[in-house]
């Protein structure tokens, strides 16, 4: 009988071909926690007062904040404790976070709640990570840290918190997907080196914002609604872009124009939404672009910038370039 492998066995047989990925080891670990954590208090939502802002206060007489910024302190405080990585940046932090770890080799980027507003429903929603080496050219805490292509990462991945939670990354060799056995309390290695399948039986893009989209994203849209026979909207990124890693399929943002006077503009972020589902997708023979050029060379030119995104099976992405 083959022994489940756990999250803990599989970095250590890393460490023993890879010492130099023992940062990165340590901070799986701690995503692995943080993931346990999230995933408890997610199943308990509609039980707590983790819903929307909580009446009631903490011991320092704090208002009780929503599941986004709690994983956001979460992510926050277990890198700072390692005393591992110079920086941080999150979806919820207006600024680049100093770990004041001199010595710290990587910058981590964080989507610390994916898809928030599912909580309140009962929906999937996700944790999103992207490391990069740290420039030493800048200080720790400048935000060109995060400025770096996203061919530049180290590792990138996602928790997802759906009928079960796992846990996707890649460190360059492939994508791996760990799920939570939560009687053991243990991540364990459900698949690894995973492939996004050649056909595309689904595409996820939210199609309230057809009528809303540029020409050239309408004839697009139209070839990936010949491709796919069904059509999936979790409103969360990572649910749909697991859904479509293993199944196959196309995520498909563009930039949209709600005004009415032809501004269009992208809602998804570059550098910790995009960027580390980028790496996955390329990692698992797909393919991720902006439309124009691929995720992963794009140059980020500020911390929260917005792109369009097309992401999932190769050829189809191709078919927008
Ligand atoms: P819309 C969640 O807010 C998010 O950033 C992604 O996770 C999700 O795919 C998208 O926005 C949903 O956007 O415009 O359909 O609400």
């Amino acid at each position: 009988m083959t022994l489940p492998k756990t999250l803990q066995q599989y970095l250590l047989t890393e460490l023993k071909d890879h010492p130099e990925r023992y940062e990165l080891a340590m901070l799986m670990a701690d995503i692995a926690t943080i993931g346990k954590l999230i995933s408890a208090r997610t199943n308990r939502a509609g039980l707590t007062d983790i819903i929307g802002l909580a009446s009631s206060t903490n011991v320092h007489d704090e208002t009780q904040a929503k599941l986004d910024i709690y994983t956001n302190n979460l992510c926050k405080d277990y890198l700072s404790n390692t005393h591992l990585f110079a920086a941080l940046a999150s979806e919820e932090e207006e600024k680049v976070v100093d770990l004041k770890n001199p010595d710290g080799k990587y910058v981590v980027a964080f989507d610390p709640l994916d898809g928030s507003s599912n909580i309140d429903v009962n929906m999937p929603v996700g944790t999103i990570f992207s490391v990069h080496k740290k420039l030493d050219t800048v200080p720790a805490g400048d935000e060109k840290q995060f400025l770096q292509p996203g061919r530049e990462q180290v590792m990138a991945g996602y928790v997802l918190y759906g009928s079960s939670t796992m846990l996707v990354f890649t460190w360059g060799d492939g994508v791996h997907i760990f799920t939570l056995d939560v009687d053991l309390g243990e991540f364990l290695l459900s698949d690894a080196h995973v492939k996004i399948p050649d056909e595309c039986p689904y595409y996820s893009f939210n199609e309230a914002y057809a009528p809303h989209i540029s020409k050239s994203d309408l004839r697009f849209l139209t070839k990936i609604r010949k491709h796919a026979s069904k059509q999936r909207w979790a409103g969360a990124f990572v649910a749909d872009f697991h859904r479509n890693m293993i199944k196959g399929g196309i995520f498909f943002y563009p930039a949209v124009d709600t005004s009415g006077e032809q501004d269009f503009k992208p809602k998804l972020r570059l550098n910790y939404e995009a960027k580390p589902m980028a790496f996955l997708a390329e990692q698992a023979g797909g393919a991720a672009s902006n439309g124009k050029i691929a995720i992963l060379d794009i140059v980020p030119g500020t911390l929260h910038e917005r792109t369009a995104l097309i992401i999932g099976n190769k050829s189809i992405v191709k078919e927008a370039l």
